[in-house]
C-alpha cells in the first residue's frame, strides 16, 4: 500500500518483481542497484539459499525524483519463484502497489510462466485484488539467448499478455530493457495513486 506523508512530503510505493524460478528477478534488482547513483539508493538486502535462489525476498529502496513537490520512493522486492515457496510469495506480495512479471523467454519455460501468472492472479485474489486492476508490466527476459531456444516477443505477447499491459523484451544479465520496465511500472503506480486522490 503506498504511503503519502504530507509532513515530510514523501510518497512511498511498493513494487514486486514476480515470476517463475530462475526467470531473472534477482538479476533485475542487482543490475538496477549497480546503476543507480549512491545517493538515490539504499542498502540492497538479499535473502538467498546457498545456491543463490531467493529464499525469502530481495529488497532495494530507491528514490526516483519528485512529483508535485513530493519525493517519490520506491521499494523494489522480488519473490522466490520456486513453486513450493508460495506462502512466502503471498507475504511479499502483500500491499504491493504494482507488479513486474518477469517471464523467462525460453521455449521450455512457457508452462512455468503460465503457471506463475496464474499463481499471481490467485494470490492477488486472496488479498481481494483483481489482477486486471493492479498496475502490471511484463518483461520477457533472456532475449539474449540463441533464437532457437527462446520465443520471440510477438509470440510471448500472444501467450502471456492477456491484459495487454506494457511489455518489454529484456536481458537482465546485460541490463537491456530493465530501466524501461522500471519506468513503465513506476509511472503506472504513480498515475493510479494520483487518480485515487480526491480532486
Ligand atoms: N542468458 C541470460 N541469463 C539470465 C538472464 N537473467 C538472469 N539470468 C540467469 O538466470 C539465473 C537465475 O537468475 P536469478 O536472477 O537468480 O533468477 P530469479 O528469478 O531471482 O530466481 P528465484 O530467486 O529462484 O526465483 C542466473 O544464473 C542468471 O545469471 C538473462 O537475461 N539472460
Ligand atoms: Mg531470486
Amino acid at each position: 500500500m503506498s504511503l503519502v506523508n504530507f509532513t515530510s512530503r514523501e510518497i512511498t510505493c511498493k513494487i514486486v518483481y514476480y515470476g517463475p524460478g530462475r526467470s531473472g528477478k534477482t538479476t533485475n534488482l542487482q543490475y538496477i542497484y549497480g546503476r543507480v547513483p549512491e545517493d538515490r539508493r539504499g542498502r540492497m538486502v538479499s535473502l538467498a539459499t546457498q545456491t543463490d535462489r531467493t529464499l525469502f525476498f530481495d529488497f532495494l529502496p530507491l528514490e526516483l525524483g519528485s512529483i508535485s513537490g513530493f519525493t517519490t520512493r520506491f521499494q523494489l522486492y522480488t519473490v522466490p519463484g520456486q513453486v513450493y515457496y508460495n506462502a512466502t510469495r503471498k507475504l511479499v506480495l502483500q500491499g504491493a502497489d504494482g507488479v513486474v512479471f518477469v517471464a523467462d523467454s525460453q521455449i521450455r519455460q512457457l508452462d512455468e510462466n503460465i503457471e506463475s501468472l496464474q499463481n499471481l492472479q490467485a494470490n492477488l485474489l486472496e488479498q481481494g485484488i483483481d489482477v486486471r486492476t493492479i498496475p502490471l508490466v511484463l518483461q520477457y527476459n533472456k532475449q539474449d539467448l540463441p533464437s532457437d531456444l527462446i520465443l520471440q516477443v510477438a509470440d510471448l505477447e500472444e501467450q502471456l499478455n492477456f491484459r495487454m499491459v506494457p511489455a518489454f523484451g529484456a536481458s537482465a544479465v546485460v541490463g537491456k530493457g530493465l530501466f524501461e520496465t522500471l519506468r513503465a511500472i513506476s509511472e503506472r503506480v504513480l498515475r493510479k495513486l494520483s487518480e485515487a486522490q480526491p480532486a
